[in-house]
């Protein structure tokens, strides 16, 4: 297993590449190039240039004795472009289009060194929440999922207060550009139901996993956040069953998962440990964290300690520690402590604090079943 840890680039997130090198455990930076749109390719001189940005120790550093390294072999995400999902010309790009420029993306990335990209197959929006900065008993805050809150605004009220309450840094999955959009792409999704999109993402597999096996770039789906439709959207990527569905569209080890246990088990009915032990072979990385629901339908996200919540951390790190899983794992959204609440604050979700505290104690957990002494 290598343990990652997301990072939004060089001017684009409060922690530098020197904090997290400090954070012991940590192998892998998982990046992207966050300027892209879905549907844009990737230059290969922009990829270079950020793989040896994660990858090399700045003069000063090296002049202070630093030597660790990190490695930069997990993307999150290429982002799908809409016209994949609905398998239509959507925002000017036809589908064939967008999945031969992602194809070229995927070709450059492997030849880059890149071994797994991450993607997830959710129409319109990402991951959504309701509030970015809860307050949790602690003092610290935390991202919130407000039933009511959803059942009754409309996607665009949504979009303005996730922009508002986002600190002027733009959130994955919430770009501008993407919300620009949003007033077509709404209407394109009219009448496409849960049978079309598997269809599509059918098409898009066949079409991209010999590639990916050509260059060996592992790609892993996250499932939908939170794992339920939304607002009539057809979600394909939420349940257990679906997890197998998508597997079963393209039997290729290539077609895998980024098993998201925070996302899974945002409905309380699914059993994380289950979805690690059945997807063991598939799952190429993995985003481990804890939530907390409430019984009107709401959750908070917690710490990453199995007790703070109701995500089973302890069996989900046993589970891959026993089977010696050997892909990537992260830990995820972190709340935000101490100074992140006034002077250095974060992307909502990816503090330095809580996610360094977090990773201690899933590799704690690793470290019980595998170290040797
Ligand atoms: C949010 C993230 C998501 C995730 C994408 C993967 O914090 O978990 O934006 O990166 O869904 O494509």
């Amino acid at each position: 297993m290598k343990m990652g840890f997301r990072w939004y680039g060089e001017g684009n997130d409060t922690i530098s590449l020197d904090d997290i090198r400090q954070i012991p455990g940590v192998e892998t930076v998982v990046w992207s190039l966050h300027d892209k749109q879905a549907g844009q390719v990737w230059e290969t001189d922009e990829i270079d240039a950020e793989i040896a940005r994660i990858t090399s120790i700045s003069t000063e550093a090296a002049a202070r004795g630093v030597t660790k390294t990190l490695d930069a072999e997990v993307v999150e995400s290429v982002n799908v472009h809409e016209s994949i999902k609905l398998g239509k010309t959507v925002l000017g790009l036809g589908r064939d289009e967008a999945i031969d420029n992602y194809i070229t993306t995927i070709e450059r990335l492997g030849r880059a060194g890149v071994k797994v990209v991450c993607y997830n197959f959710m129409p319109v929006f990402d991951w959504l929440r309701t509030d970015l900065w809860h307050p949790l008993p602690d003092g610290s805050t935390a991202l919130f999922y407000e039933k009511a809150v959803v059942d009754q605004m409309s996607p665009e009220k949504l979009i303005a207060d996730m922009e508002a309450n986002s600190g002027g840094l733009t959130l994955p999955g919430w770009e501008p550009e993407r919300l620009a959009g949003f007033g077509e792409v709404n209407a394109a999704y009219e009448g496409v139901t849960h049978e079309h999109m598997y269809a599509n993402y059918r098409y898009f597999l066949d079409a991209m996993i010999p590639t990916c096996e050509a260059y060996d770039v592992k790609m892993g789906v996250h499932p939908d956040d939170p794992p339920f439709d939304l607002f009539g959207w057809p979600r394909v990527v939420s349940t257990k069953q679906d997890l197998a569905t998508v597997l079963s569209l393209n039997s290729s080890p290539y077609n895998g998962l980024t098993l998201c246990l925070g996302s899974f088990s945002a409905n309380p009915e699914q059993d994380a440990v289950d979805a690690v032990t059945t997807f063991m072979d598939r799952i190429h990385f993995s985003h481990v964290r804890n939530i907390k629901h409430f019984p009107n339908g709401d959750f908070t996200e917690v710490a990453h300690r199995a007790r703070e919540g109701d995500v089973d951390t302890v069996g989900i790190m046993k589970a891959y520690a026993e089977a010696g899983y050997t892909g990537y794992i992260r830990p995820d959204h972190g709340r935000h402590l101490w100074d992140e609440n006034t002077t250095r604050r974060p992307r909502p979700g990816y503090g330095l604090y809580d996610r360094a505290l977090g990773i201690q104690y899933l590799l704690g957990v690793w470290d019980t079943v595998r170290y040797q002494g």
